[in-house]
C-alpha cells in the first residue's frame, strides 16, 4: 500500500517525545558579538547553541530566526540526526559557512537537551571521557621576539603546557595576531575592516629567529605552535616548515588556503613540520582529501562552524581512519557555549589533538555563566547536566549588537591579499 498520508514524518511525536515549544536568537556584544539559539521543549528544558560567525553574524542569526526556527517548533527535540539531515538535506542548497552554523547551533541546543534530560554530562553522552582533561594551547604575543618570549614565560608560569607564538614582523606597521591587550585579544577590530600591510618575504625572515629564541629561553618541554593565518603560497609554506623544523613545532596552521586542498601535497613534499589546517571549514567535504591523502595532522574544523557535535564527530571519524587529530579552533569568537561543547567533544574523541583556548572577558564570561575550568594547561567540562553553560538574557539585553570586521591585507603595492 503506499498511503502518504500515513508515511512517517519527523515532526511526528512518539512515546518519549519531547516537543520543541520554541526557538529564538539572542544576540549580544560583552566586548564582542555572540549570536545564541536558545530552544525549549514542552517540559521546559532548553538547550543552547551558538551560532557566531566573526564579521558576518546578522546573516546566520536571521538564517536561524528566519528560516530554520519554524521548522523546529513541534519537532521532537530527541531526534538529533533526524533533524541534523532535515536541515542539511532539506535546505537543498547545502553547506557554506552560514549554513552550516545555523544546523551547528540547533545541534549543539538539542545535544545540551538531550544531556540535561539524562541528567549527564554531554560527554558521557559522546561515550565518556577518553582521556581525563583537554589539554589547551593559550597565545603568547609580541611586538618583538623578547616581548613574545616573555608572554610565553607568563603562560608557562600559568600551566600553559603548549603556547602558540606569534610576533611583530620587522619593517610591518601591524600584525595580525599580535595585539596590545596581552590577555584579550580580539582581531574584529573596527566598524570597518582595518588593513593591514603585508610583506611575505619580511615575515618568512621574522619567524625562524623567534623559534630559535623561544627554544633557547623556553627549553624542550612545552609545545611551540605558530598559526600563519593563510598568508602563505604552498612552496613559501613548505621553506618555512623546513627552516622551523630544528627546533620540533607541534604544528604550522593555516599555511595556505585550502579551498584547493590538493595544494597541501607541495607543503607536504617539503617539510616533516606538522601541519594544521581548518578552523574555517564549514564540512567534511572541505577536509575530506586532506584527511585521506594525509596531508594535514591536525584537523582545526569546530563545533560552531562545521555542523555542530554531530558533524564534527563525523569528520573526526574520517580523521582516526588516516591518523589525524583533532585540534580545534577556540579563539575568542567561539562563544563560551562552543567553548563548553568543544570540551564534551574533546574529552571523548579518541583522536584528540590539542585544543586551542583563548580567553573570554569577565564581561562574557558573566553573560555565559559557566562550568568549564582551566587547570595545570587543561580544560575540563565540568560535571554539570548537559553543556554545564548558561545565558544570562537580562545582562545579554544590556550589551546590543555592534557591526565589527576582521582586518583585511594589502600587499606593499596595494594589491589585495590572501592570494
Ligand atoms: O583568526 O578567530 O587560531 N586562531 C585564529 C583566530 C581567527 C579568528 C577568526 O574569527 O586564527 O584569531
Ligand atoms: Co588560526
Amino acid at each position: 500500500m503506499n498511503d502518504m498520508s500515513a508515511s512517517p514524518s519527523a515532526s511526528q511525536i512518539h512515546h518519549g517525545a519531547l516537543p520543541i515549544t520554541d526557538a529564538r536568537v539572542i544576540i549580544t556584544c560583552p566586548g564582542r558579538n555572540f549570536v545564541t539559539l536558545k530552544i525549549t521543549t514542552a517540559e521546559g528544558t532548553y538547550g543552547l547553541g551558538d551560532a557566531t560567525l566573526n564579521g558576518r553574524e546578522l546573516a546566520v542569526a536571521a538564517y536561524v530566526q528566519e528560516h530554520v526556527c519554524p521548522l523546529l517548533i513541534g519537532r521532537d527535540a530527541h531526534r538529533i540526526e533526524d533533524t541534523w539531515q532535515y536541515l542539511y538535506k532539506g535546505a537543498y542548497w547545502r553547506g557554506g559557512p552560514v549554513g552550516m552554523a545555523a544546523i551547528a547551533a540547533v545541534d549543539v541546543a538539542l545535544w545540551d537537551i538531550k544531556a540535561k534530560v539524562a541528567g549527564l554530562p554531554l560527554y558521557q553522552l559522546l561515550g565518556g571521557a577518553c582521556r581525563n582533561h583537554v589539554t589547551v594551547y593559550g597565545h603568547a604575543n609580541g611586538e618583538t621576539i623578547d616581548d613574545t618570549i616573555a608572554e610565553a614565560r607568563r603562560y608557562q608560569a600559568m600551566g600553559y603546557r603548549a603556547i602558540r607564538l606569534q610576533t611583530g614582523v620587522p619593517g610591518l606597521a601591524s600584525t595580525y595576531g599580535v595585539s596590545r591587550d596581552k590577555m584579550f585579544y580580539e582581531p574584529a577590530d573596527a566598524h570597518l575592516p582595518t588593513e593591514n600591510v603585508w610583506s611575505s618575504e619580511k615575515y618568512l625572515r621574522s619567524v625562524p629567529p623567534l623559534f630559535a629564541a623561544a627554544r633557547e629561553a623556553l627549553g624542550w618541554d612545552v609545545h611551540l605552535l605558530h598559526d600563519i593565518h593563510h598568508r602563505l603560497t604552498p612552496i613559501e609554506a613548505g621553506r618555512l616548515g623546513k627552516d622551523l623544523e630544528p627546533y620540533r613545532p607541534f604544528w604550522l596552521e593555516d599555511a595556505t588556503p585550502a579551498e584547493n586542498q590538493a595544494a597541501f601535497r607541495l607543503i607536504r613534499q617539503h617539510t616533516t613540520t606538522p601541519l594544521a589546517v581548518g578552523e574555517t571549514f564549514s564540512s567534511i567535504w572541505n577536509c575530506k582529501q586532506l584527511i585521506e591523502e594525509q596531508l594535514i595532522d591536525y584537523i582545526r574544523a569546530t563545533v560552531v562552524h562545521a555542523g555542530g557535535i554531530t558533524h564534527l564527530r563525523r569528520i573526526a571519524g574520517l580523521a582516526d581512519l588516516y591518523g589525524v587529530r583533532t585540534g580545534c579552533h577556540g579563539a575568542t569568537d567561539l562563544s563560551p557555549v562552543s567553548m563548553a561543547a568543544a570540551l564534551h567533544f574533546g574529552l571523548s574523541v579518541p583522536n584528540f589533538g590539542i585544543q586551542e583556548y583563548m580567553r573570554h572577558t569577565a564581561e562574557t564570561d558573566a553573560v555565559f555563566p559557566h562550568a568549564y575550568g582551566f587547570e595545570g594547561g587543561m580544560l575540563s567540562p565540568g560535571e554539570q547536566a548537559g553543556l554545564g553553560v548558561d545565558l544570562d538574557e537580562a545582562l545579554a539585553a544590556q550589551y546590543p549588537y555592534r557591526r565589527a570586521y576582521l582586518p583585511v591585507n594589502r600587499l606593499e603595492d596595494g594589491t589585495m591579499f590572501n592570494w
